[in-house]
């Protein structure tokens, strides 16, 4: 068995944060399939009582330890390794708020924005749609902005806040309905820079369940 198991599905990108740092850092990790579209496994009694009360993906296994929430891992991960990490407590602190910015506002609104274009059935309210696209482009122009004057977003190295803001970044336009490089012009060359790391795989190779099936996504 490997070191590490990550409950995780390709078309996750709050998972593809977990398991991009874990390839990043070269560690021994299996991905455990999650049914999310089909079964829904993550909202059956069992995997909130044995796995996460939560009912989200991703979960990070590590022997004992059982970690959930990408921002709780990839600050496990960090520190155990010393890898991706911010110097210093002024730097962790600065991590801290770019990560807890990305899941709220920017790919908090993102991956939502994507999954109700693209797998939910019926189809979302156009006025829905319309509200997270605004909050979208405007979260993503703050990014942008912070791009245009820095490497990484803490400076000159990237770190644990990078990995994390690329969650949903990755993913193809069409899945969007928009160009994300081409409207974000600092966005596109900052992705590149975080691709040539080593160990950079793209979230549709790294994690198991792509294609998806025909079937689509209901809430209940
Ligand atoms: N802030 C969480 C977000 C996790 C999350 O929302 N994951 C989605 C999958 S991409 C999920 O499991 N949603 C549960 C559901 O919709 O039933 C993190 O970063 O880990």
């Amino acid at each position: 068995m490997s070191e590490y198991q990550l409950y995780c599905f390709a078309q996750s990108g709050n998972a593809y944060r977990a398991a991009l740092m874990l390839n990043l850092i070269g560690a021994d990790w299996e991905p455990i399939w999650i049914d999310f579209f089909g079964a829904g496994v993550q909202r059956k009694p069992d995997y909130r009582e044995g796995v996460n009360e939560m009912g989200e993906v991703p979960v990070l296994v590590h022997g004992k330890k059982k970690l959930t929430q990408s921002g709780v891992i990839l600050t496990y991960l960090t520190d155990l390794t010393g890898k991706f990490k911010p110097q210093g407590e002024d730097e962790r602190l600065e991590a801290l708020r770019w990560i807890i910015f990305d899941n709220q506002k920017v790919n908090g609104f993102l991956g939502p924005y994507r999954f109700l274009k693209n797998f939910a059935k019926p189809a979302c309210d156009p006025a829905v749609m319309a509200f997270l696209k605004e909050r979208v482009d405007g979260n993503l122009a703050i990014v942008n902005k912070r791009l245009a004057s820095h490497q990484y977003l803490l400076g000159d190295s990237p770190t644990i806040a990078d990995i994390s803001m690329t969650a949903y970044l990755y993913y193809p336009a069409e899945e969007y309905g928009f160009d994300i490089v081409k409207d974000h012009p600092a966005i596109g060359p900052w992705l590149d820079r975080m691709k040539a790391l080593l160990g950079w795989k793209h979230p549709y190779e790294l994690m198991p369940g792509y294609p998806l099936g025909t079937q689509g996504y209901r809430q209940s």
